[in-house]
């Protein structure tokens, strides 16, 4: 596999930054992509975050399978993680949101309550992979399209404060991964969640496990779309894209085909997707 340039300079800016903000916010928003809610979690934002409060929010739940999704709430509930699983579009985000921080907060709050303080905004900073939608959250919090966003990684490139009612102060922040992948699976289920920008990152490897996901998990989608015979299956990987490739019509070439299945997968359109679930972990947290 090429040697891959993940941790550009500006993602390590990024992280500066997230660090210099954290004694300033009350709370982290974790933002981690549902079809991936194990490994979209960054090491590197976990260990400056020490022990700052923590929201865990599952985004893109429409497009993971959701008995997979129940699993991963509870594996992370079991973990005494606040989670919530969201669609950022849906409409009670606003207060699905708040409420959860109220509750990750709760003992703060009341100790200031006690002082005699009065009420504050609660101030949050918005961390997560690139593309797994945190402006598209705070856009969503705030009621207003304040903070640009777009379907692919690296939109948001600085840093910006949006106020919402009286109650979040909330930060938005360039989407940042980690120098080092645990295992190349964990790099692989990024690029074909969408967190890694597609030139970066081998076509051909992220098709091809696509490929094996949805033999595994989604063979009847899997021919009934690319109008393969059910033998077909029994293909080594890269004959099944090969044949995969000859039946969209585009002769041999691999690369568009790749591009076409990634595309469909990530907009669902072979169904709902959970690419890791809590029983691949092994007893050092690695997906297998
Ligand atoms: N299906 C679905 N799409 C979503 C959801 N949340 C965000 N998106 C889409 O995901 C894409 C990325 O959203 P952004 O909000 O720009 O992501 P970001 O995390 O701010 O990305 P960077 O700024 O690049 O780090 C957009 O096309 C959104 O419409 C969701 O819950 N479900
Ligand atoms: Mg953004």
């Amino acid at each position: 596999m090429a040697t891959i340039q993940w941790f550009p300079g500006h993602m390590a800016k990024a992280l500066r930054q997230i660090k210099e903000q954290l004694p300033l916010v009350d709370i982290i928003f974790e933002l981690v992509d549902a079809r991936v809610p194990y490994s979209s979690q960054n090491p590197e934002v976990h260990r400056l975050a020490g022990d700052k409060p923590r929201l865990l929010i599952m985004t893109k739940t429409d497009l993971a399978d959701p008995a997979v999704v129940k699993e991963w709430i509870d594996f992370f509930a079991a973990r005494d993680q606040v989670v919530l699983a969201l669609d950022s579009r849906e409409r009670q985000v606003p207060k699905k949101v708040l409420a959860a921080a109220k509750q990750v907060l709760k003992d703060k709050l009341a100790a200031e309550a006690a002082k005699g303080m009065k009420k504050r905004a609660i101030r949050a900073i918005c961390v997560g992979v690139p593309n797994v939608g945190k402006s598209t959250l705070l856009n969503h919090l705030v009621k207003k399209n304040v903070a640009q966003t777009g379907n692919r990684p690296g939109v948001t490139t600085g840093q910006q404060w949006l106020r919402s009612s009286a109650e979040l102060e909330l930060l938005d922040t360039p989407g940042v991964l980690w120098p080092k992948f645990a295992t190349a699976k964990q790099g692989t289920m990024l690029a074909l969640s969408g967190a890694i920008k597609d030139s970066l990152y081998p076509k051909d490897d992220v098709a091809l496990f696509a490929l094996s996901y949805l033999r595994e998990n989604r063979p009847a989608e899997l021919t009934a779309r690319y109008h393969l015979a059910p033998a077909d299956l029994e293909l080594a990987g890269p004959d099944l894209l090969l044949k995969t490739t000859a039946k969209l019509g585009f002769k041999d070439d691999y690369d568009r085909a790749s591009e076409r299945l990634i595309f469909d997968l990530r907009k669902g359109k072979l169904g709902t997707i959970s690419l890791e679930r809590p029983a691949d972990l092994n007893e050092d947290g690695l997906n297998e």
